[in-house]
């Protein structure tokens, strides 16, 4: 009787090498970003930047929101020596002025209390608007009075001074 060895290959340990399918790649944070510019605002920012800075091409910060988003616009018409604003009562809080130059002179608008006599403590203005020019001012305004005016100084050749405010620029709105 042959002994038969019976030589059982012994399959070997197989190392059992857990491929780890590193499944660590696209981990996506919670929260995504979705840049809603449902406006025709143009400026299509690459992704990542974090602030849109909104500048316009004369290098003043962009009105606080657009024509489109306010509650009601105005046409401030400035000339030698009168402030016309076309509604004189507007619907806040967000009023856009459109501040256009029909006189000779530059001419500024700026939006106060009512009483004032100078820029000082006013809400916003727009200043250097030349003749012909049209200037854009959003603000946002509480209900109540308001006075729009010019408080451009002159001093002509003779040395005489031409105060825009105290020659009647100046006029009232009221916000609602
Ligand atoms: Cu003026």
């Amino acid at each position: 009787m042959t002994s038969r060895a019976l030589r059982v290959l012994g399959s070997g340990a197989l190392a059992a090498v857990l491929a780890l399918g590193a499944c660590g790649g696209e981990e996506q944070p919670g929260v995504s970003e979705i840049e809603d510019t449902s406006g025709g605002s143009g400026s299509s920012s690459a992704s990542g930047s974090a602030t849109a800075s909104g500048e316009t091409a004369s290098g003043e910060a962009a009105p606080a929101f657009t024509k489109a988003e306010a509650d009601s616009v105005v046409k401030v018409t400035v000339r030698e020596w009168e402030i016309v604003a076309e509604p004189t009562v507007a619907k806040g809080p967000k009023v856009y002025f459109e501040v256009t130059n029909e006189g000779e002179d530059v001419h500024e608008m700026a939006v106060t209390s009512p009483g004032a006599t100078d820029e000082e403590g006013a809400y916003g203005e727009v200043a250097g608007i030349r003749t012909g020019w049209t200037g854009p001012l959003a603000l946002e305004l509480a209900p109540g009075t308001y006075q729009l005016a010019c408080f451009i100084v002159e001093t002509e050749a003779s040395g005489e001074h031409e105060d825009h405010f105290q020659k009647g620029m100046k006029t009232e709105i009221e916000v609602q």
